[in-house]
């Protein structure tokens, strides 16, 4: 069974985090998502986000694609999940180009292109227009 990861925030769902899943999946048989907690936002990715963790959690459990979720709690616990679920691929959206490439000791790791015209910022944005 080839083994996904792949990471992010995932708050106010959009299609292009469904985009990002469902070619995830398509990378291997089983995709695991790790969904930054509430706190890892706001102390290390300086985002504040509109649903709580448990919230998003419960979303992306309903995608089809998605076969787990655990929590994302910092920068450095990539490697071990790596080693933890045995994954066989890394993939991330391509704003993240290159930042991941130190994971190809352990896993392939593969950028893929971003659904460009959306984005939570957006929505955002345009809700308060
Ligand atoms: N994404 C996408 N197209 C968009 C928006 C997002 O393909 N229009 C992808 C991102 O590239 C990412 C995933 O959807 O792969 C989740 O996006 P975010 O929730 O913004 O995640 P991010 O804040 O980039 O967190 O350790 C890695 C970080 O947790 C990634």
């Amino acid at each position: 069974m080839k083994k996904v990861i792949t990471y992010g925030t995932f708050d106010l769902l959009h299609y292009g985090h469904v985009n990002l899943l469902q070619r995830a999946k398509e990378l291997g048989d089983y995709l695991v998502v790790a969904v930054s907690t509430d706190e890892f936002n706001l102390n290390k990715k300086n985002k504040k986000c509109y649903f709580s963790y448990e919230e998003r959690k419960r979303l992306v459990e309903a995608i089809r694609y998605v076969d787990l979720v655990i929590p994302e709690e910092d920068w450095e616990q990539k490697v071990n999940d790596v080693k933890e679920f045995k994954i066989d691929t890394f993939v991330i959206g391509d704003d993240w180009e290159g930042k991941f490439d130190f994971l190809k000791e352990y896993c392939e790791v593969v950028y893929l292109p971003r659904t460009p015209e959306i984005s939570t910022t957006q929505i955002k944005k345009d809700l308060k227009k």
